[in-house]
């Protein structure tokens, strides 16, 4: 028999929002040790677009199942896809193949985490496709993020290649796997969380992307204390919802380093522009500039439309 937690004219309890899923709030209450059903009432239900995973939220039991939201605590941040508050550390994930790895899109992913001012961990997975030829050019891109001062770990969960150190890596608060559909996020987090149990989902032959086999997003607890987040994946993302034009430089964290004729450099024909010059002595990778093109560009166009 489930014990009676609910008592009436008790002090509000504070509880963590671990899902949100159309009207479905399940919130996790530390002094309960348990989840319940959150309800929002009033003035919150019309706010009830609001809520999201990671929010603190204080209520009362209504029920044995059920806590009435009185408010929602201030929050430190709010990522916009995954939508999730309160992130303390961003692991982007990304395959090598089935889908075909995408510098471009890692690079969007790890703006975000530069935007945000959280630190990135870049998860490079299905280590047991590459091929023998694809070697060389599967080490020179873990050379480049390394390179530029990010963690990166190659895993495999058909090996069990990388899988403690990610352990060590998901240790924080709130850390969240983000990357395209299909990678392998939540067989990452089968693989290092006992019970976790997570759908895992088929790659598409036809077009190798995946099938957003994850839906929601959802806070695990960590067996190492904090909790982590598994997110539905994405096809493509927009950077350009996001960012803007002038902003863009400064998200990719070399460029930072060089310094420029200009306070204002677009990086593009400015004469004495000191990303180019260092693009020509190649201290800066031609392909994070042919990325940073293209994102400015997929900003531009956003813009004028
Ligand atoms: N060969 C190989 N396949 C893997 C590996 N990791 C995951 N997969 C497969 O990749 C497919 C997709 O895995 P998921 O864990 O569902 O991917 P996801 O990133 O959670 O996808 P969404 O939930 O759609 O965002 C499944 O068929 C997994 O078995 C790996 O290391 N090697
Ligand atoms: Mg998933
Ligand atoms: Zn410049």
């Amino acid at each position: 028999m489930q014990p009676n937690v609910f008592r009436s004219g008790e002090q509000p309890l504070r509880g963590l929002v671990v899902c949100r899923a159309g009207a479905k709030i399940e919130v996790w209450v530390p002094d309960r040790e348990r989840t319940f059903d959150g309800l929002l009432r009033g003035k919150l239900e019309l706010q009830s677009a609001s809520i999201y995973a990671g929010d603190w939220v204080r209520g009362n039991l209504v029920s044995d199942t059920e806590l009435a939201i009185e408010a929602v605590e201030d929050r430190k941040n709010l990522l916009p896809k995954p939508r999730v508050a309160n992130v303390d550390k961003l692991v982007v994930v990304m395959s090598w193949r089935e889908p075909e790895f995408s510098s471009f899109t890692l690079d969007a992913l790890l703006a975000l985490a530069e935007y945000f001012g959280l630190p990135a961990t870049v998860v490079l997975t299905k280590t047991d496709l590459v091929r023998k030829r694809q070697q060389p050019k599967f080490d020179a891109w873990v050379k480049l993020y390394s390179g530029l001062g990010y963690h990166l770990i190659c895993t495999s969960t058909e090996t069990g290649a990388g899988l403690d150190e990610l352990r060590t890596a998901l240790r924080g608060n709130v850390v969240v796997l983000a990357g395209p559909s299909g990678v392998g996020k939540s067989s990452l987090l089968n693989a290092v969380i006992p019970g976790a149990s997570l759908r895992v989902g088929e790659v598409s032959d036809k077009t190798g992307r995946g099938r957003h086999t994850t839906t929601e997003v959802r806070l695990l607890p960590n067996p190492n204390g904090g909790w982590i987040a598994d997110t539905p994946g994405f096809q493509r993302v927009e950077l350009s919802q996001l960012v803007g034009i002038r902003e863009l430089p400064r998200l990719y964290r070399e460029f930072t380093q060089v310094q420029c004729q200009f306070n204002d450099c677009s990086h593009t024909q400015e004469p004495g522009c000191g990303v180019r010059a260092a693009l020509e002595s190649r201290k800066i990778a031609r392909e994070r500039y042919t990325s940073y093109l293209f994102w400015r560009g997929r900003i531009t166009s956003a813009f004028s439309k």
